[in-house]
């Protein structure tokens, strides 16, 4: 008799596509910081949907009016107007202080869009020669994996054979103000693009101050900030944006993951009217972008991160957990970091397959989590995490620990 779990295994492995290679466990069921698996099993989840459940699985303020949505009007397409999407316009740049929003789907699209809109304003407004605006992005980046944003990634497995490859990209090294100095040099750069932490790299955090100076070096050059906070922002690391542990207001703020409420993908780009205003009709859209329900689901996500005060409780649990963690003197910890709720730790193991152990030890002690490159392993928890809960967790990371001697 196969078991439940093995089941639904072989019927992915079978009939869906081989592009991930995930933890073997079947989930059914999600409330706040627990999922269950297909046996009734209950975890903690310790990955968040990569940080698209901030808000918890299934808030029920956020499910309300997602249901309430649905079963009202789903989708116009932009041929129409709906009621929700001017008001989702104005309380998302109310909210975060822009002139206007352009919606879209997933992360990625938002990036693509952000791309689309720093070239636009190079030619127009900027008045950098047609077709010869580039853009600087960092080493280690993750933006996504369409084939134009795969372009620019120094990652071989997201790129490779994948070619040919979108010019018009300058890759100069992470933290590190010389290098992005010396790539302003040329007249053409019309827009740095960054992650205010590296999620994909392992949770790479950059120098304090990092981001205010190459925020001061793009102004003074009349180069577009642009900050990739798709898993950065939304109280994951402790403030509504990362940016704003610098106090840096960017050109162009890209958001994604948790806007949908871990609901529907809804990404965004927030930028003001002279950036904006230069895409016309016709010239870029979606057809699920701002649709109603994604409108309506992001205002009530947006919503609960500020009323159950989200960005405190990450910065109180993420210190906890850090300290928790180092408390374990692991001897196969070999570094905890991170920022509010965005954290990993580096596996110190003569097994280059710990940190792909380690995960499997803690899916059986009742805790999700997942290697990235190797030997590094996200902790990223819903942001409603109680202490008693971190506790519990950093107990049982612990005990899983144990498994690797
Ligand atoms: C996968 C990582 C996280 C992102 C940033 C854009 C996107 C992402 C900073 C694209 C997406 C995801 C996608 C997911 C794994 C995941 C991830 F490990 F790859 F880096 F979160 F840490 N910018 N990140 O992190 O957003 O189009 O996916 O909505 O499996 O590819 P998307």
């Amino acid at each position: 008799m196969l078991s439940k779990t093995q089941y639904y295994l072989e019927l992915e492995e079978q009939y869906g596509a081989h592009n991930y290679h995930p933890v073997p466990v079947v989930l059914n069921r999600g409330e706040g910081v627990y999922v269950w698996d297909v046996d009734n099993k209950r975890y903690y989840d310790f990955l968040s949907g990569y940080s698209a459940i901030n808000q918890g699985h299934c808030h029920p303020k956020i499910v309300k009016a997602f249901m309430e949505q649905a079963q009202r009007l789903s989708l116009t397409s932009r041929a129409f107007h709906s009621d929700m999407l001017g008001e989702y316009a104005k309380f998302i740049t109310n909210y975060f202080g822009y002139d206007k929003v352009l919606p879209m789907n997933t992360g990625v699209e938002a990036v693509e869009t952000a791309i689309k809109l720093c070239r636009k304003w190079a030619y127009e407004i900027k008045g950098i020669e047609k077709n010869k605006a580039t853009i600087v992005v960092c080493e280690g980046n993750f933006h996504g994996r369409t084939t134009g944003v795969i372009s620019f990634s120094t990652d071989v497995a997201s790129n490779r054979n994948f070619g040919p490859y979108l010019p018009g990209f300058t890759v100069i090294p992470y933290n590190d103000a010389g290098a992005l100095e010396k790539a302003l040099e040329d007249k053409n750069v019309a827009g740095f693009l960054v992650e205010p932490i590296q999620g994909e790299a392992g949770v790479i955090l950059p120098d304090n101050g990092y981001l205010a100076k190459t925020k001061e070096m793009c102004t003074k050059a009349n180069v577009l900030f642009i900050a990739d906070e798709i898993q950065t922002g939304l109280c994951r690391t402790g403030r509504m944006l990362a940016c704003d542990h610098e106090n840096v207001r960017p050109d162009i703020l890209i958001l994604g993951k948790a806007l949908g409420g871990g609901m529907l993908p809804v990404s965004a780009v927030l930028t003001d009217d002279e950036i904006m205003l230069t895409i016309k009709p016709g010239e870029h859209g979606s057809t699920y972008g701002g649709n109603p329900l994604a409108c309506r689901t992001a205002i009530v996500a947006l919503q609960v991160l500020k009323e159950e005060m989200m960005a405190e409780n990450a910065v109180a649990m993420g210190e906890l957990l850090r300290t928790e963690l180092n408390n374990l003197h692991s001897k196969h910890i070999g570094l905890v970091r991170g920022k509010g709720l965005l954290n990993a730790i580096v596996i110190r193991h003569t097994n280059k397959e710990a940190a792909w152990d380690l995960c499997l030890q803690l899916k059986e002690n009742g805790l999700l989590a997942k290697p990235t490159h190797g030997d590094k392993i996200r902790f990223a928890p819903p942001l409603i995490i109680t202490k008693e809960q971190i506790i519990e967790c950093a107990r049982i990371i612990g005990k899983s620990l144990s498994c690797l001697d």
